[in-house]
């Protein structure tokens, strides 16, 4: 196992010498911020990531996430050329020794809460979702401000792009999902790197736009899509665990050798489709966090890990759900499950 930290840039508050100062994370999880989705990334831009990092003394082996424009998730006529640039990018990024590229498949929206900051009685703050409130909520009329959401997004904008998922079903977005694993695959086994899809967030569909990386039976026929090691799987705790019908240590045990990423969290239900964000240890919230990471070290697991969203706590004020101190103490335990399950 392999413990990472997200990092967001030059622009993120966090920053990568604060990183290099919390044990065990020896590698970070970026990106290029300032090339649209579709476009193809300098090398020099990739190359500034890796050399800031390592004047860190931090690898940056872990790639979160090259974007999937939505023409490819539709199939439309721009669909082939995108997929070059998308290959394109993964040869980049291969040959500047990135092993890992985590990247999702859901139409329009990326992860939905409807709450930035719930508070708690400790003083502290999080992250929650309620379906009911994002489903009193119109997306195409604007006003809509949402932790993965691009903002570049108009309302006209919106409104066509929603309007084109209509002919969209389930099974369309299926195929075009395996149009775009076909062609990125193979290109990622030749520069070394394995692809680990993120699970949709919550993991169904919303707002009559279809989801497909739900469940268990969706991430086994998702791996057979094509069916190489390459082909592999971000396991976040916190997406597939929304839904109370995942058996997420079943999950482990059944895709152990197919996961490469493992985001780690935890979440507390306050009722059905309702949840807020909690610390990471299993006593804070509704998932055995302990029961997860001793599965995947049954697995041995042998990918990378890292700690997934945070509370605000001790005042800090960021990124909802990727501020420092939360996040941390996280890495902590997380490794330290790990080192007493390696020593056991
Ligand atoms: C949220 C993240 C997601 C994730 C993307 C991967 O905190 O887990 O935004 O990065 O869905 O493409």
């Amino acid at each position: 196992m392999k413990m990472t930290f997200r990092h967001y840039g030059p622009g993120d508050p966090v920053t990568l010498q604060q990183i290099s100062q919390i044990p065990t994370v020896r590698s970070i999880v970026s990106a290029v911020y300032d090339v649209p989705a579709g476009g193809v990334w300098s090398r020099e831009s990739i190359a500034r990531i890796r050399d800031d990092a390592a004047a860190h003394g931090l690898a940056f082996e872990v790639v979160e996430s090259v974007p999937v424009p939505e023409d490819i998730k539709l199939g439309n006529e721009k669909a082939p050329a995108l997929i070059d640039n998308y290959c394109e990018n993964i040869r980049r990024l291969g040959e500047a020794g990135v092993k890992c590229i985590c990247y999702n498949f859901m139409p329009v929206f990326d992860w939905l809460r409807s709450e930035l900051k719930r508070p708690a009685a400790d003083g502290s703050n999080s992250l929650a979702y309620d379906e009911q409130t994002v489903l009193s909520m119109d997306p195409a009329a604007g006003g809509l401000s949402l932790p993965g959401w691009d903002e570049s997004y108009t309302k006209e904008g919106l409104r066509a792009l929603l309007k084109q998922y209509e002919s969209v079903t389930e099974e369309k977005l299926w195929r075009n999902m395996q149009t775009f694993l076909e062609a990125v695959i193979p290109v990622a086994h030749g520069a070394g790197i394995r692809m680990a899809i993120h699970p949709d967030d919550p993991p169904w569909g919303i707002f009559g736009l279809p989801r497909i990386i739900t469940n268990e039976e969706n991430l086994a026929r998702f791996l057979k899509l094509v069916d190489m090691p390459e082909n592999g799987l971000t396991f976040c705790t916190g997406s597939l665990g929304a839904d109370p019908n995942n058996d997420l240590i079943r999950m482990i045990h059944r895709f152990g050798d197919r996961i490469a990423f493992a985001h780690v969290r935890n979440i507390k239900f306050t009722g059905e489709k309702q949840f807020h964000e909690v610390a990471h240890p299993t006593a804070c919230g509704s998932l055995d966090i302990c029961g997860i990471v001793r599965a995947l070290h049954e697995e041995k697991f042998d990918g990378y890990m890292r700690p997934d969203h945070g509370r605000m706590i001790w005042g800090e004020e960021g990124r909802p759900g990727y501020g420092l101190y939360d996040r941390a103490l996280g890495a902590m335990y997380l490794s330290g499950l790990w080192e007493a399950m390696e020593n056991a």
